[in-house]
């Protein structure tokens, strides 16, 4: 039976709770700054990420709320010159200390390193945002504890297809059955699994009524010692944080299961 040799993290959502105060008034400051009454509420951009990656969810948004929007003769260029401003952005807050990592997920990515499992990255996010995260949120060297960082349009076809979590693995040099997934959300973890990933869940405000009957384990962080997760779904041992013991009794547990199959 495969040990469990690497994990697999998505960033937004998972690592670090980006969207709502991080990734949302990004993409208005750009808004504005462009001179569009554009502006994405706490409820509409719910309602947007079900559309990954954000230029798509720009287009995705002029597509579906604004039918007079006279585009520009080359909207990609403009689309691409919003999202860009908007990565600005959000990449300043990020330098700014605005966006802390989510509970657990730092003890964690040490207590890997520490035992010498392998790290990787699978995220829609861009690789600017992903370095920014790393560097201002969790340690200045930290780009360098992932041997993998697949991010935005690395690959053909965003969350849910699996293309990002496939290009993780082939780069990792490992089969899916060696490592197992970190996500936050329904597209996430549809991605994760159609890559035959085992996968393991924390929910946040937006994603908390998602459909997670996929995932291995859900809960509504990572937890700490002295704050302990809710346990959403899924057998947690008696645990009440997500430690590599837990989490190599999950890929056990995961494995048997795949051998009775
Ligand atoms: C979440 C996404 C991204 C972010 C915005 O990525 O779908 O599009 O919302 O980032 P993940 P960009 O959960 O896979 O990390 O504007 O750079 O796309
Ligand atoms: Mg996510």
């Amino acid at each position: 039976m495969p040990t469990l040799q690497a994990l697999i993290f998505d960033v937004d959502g998972t690592l670090a709770d980006t969207e709502r105060d991080g990734h949302r008034p990004a993409f208005n400051r750009a808004f504005k700054d462009a001179g569009l009454d554009w502006v994405w509420s706490v409820q509409l951009y719910g309602e947007l990420l079900a559309v990954t990656g954000g230029k798509e969810r720009i287009r995705h948004y002029v597509d579906r709320y604004c039918p007079n929007f006279e585009r520009p003769a080359d909207f990609d260029a403009f689309v691409a010159g919003l999202h860009q401003a908007k990565t600005h952005y959000y990449t300043s807050l990020l330098a700014n200390g605005e966006i802390p990592m989510r509970p657990g997920a730092v003890r964690l990515l040490r207590e890997a390193r520490a035992d010498g499992l392998r790290l990787a990255i699978a995220t829609t996010t861009t690789p600017a945002n992903v370095e920014a995260l790393l560097r201002y949120s969790l340690h200045a060297d930290s780009l360098d504890w992932f041997e993998v960082i697949a991010a935005g349009d690395m690959v053909p076809a965003k969350k849910p297809a699996a293309d990002i979590y496939q290009y993780a693995l082939r780069e990792l040099g490992l089969p899916a059955s060696a490592c197992l997934a970190f996500e936050d959300s329904r597209n996430g973890i549809l991605s994760s699994t159609a890559a035959d990933l085992g996968t393991v869940v924390a929910v946040n405000d937006y994603t908390r009524g998602h459909d997670f009957s996929s995932a291995l384990l859900v809960v509504d962080h990572w937890g700490e010692p002295d704050l302990p997760f809710e346990v959403l779904r899924g057998e947690a041992h008696g645990a009440s944080f997500l430690d590599l013991g837990l989490l190599r009794r999950i890929h056990a547990d995961a494995q048997r299961r795949r051998q009775q199959v």
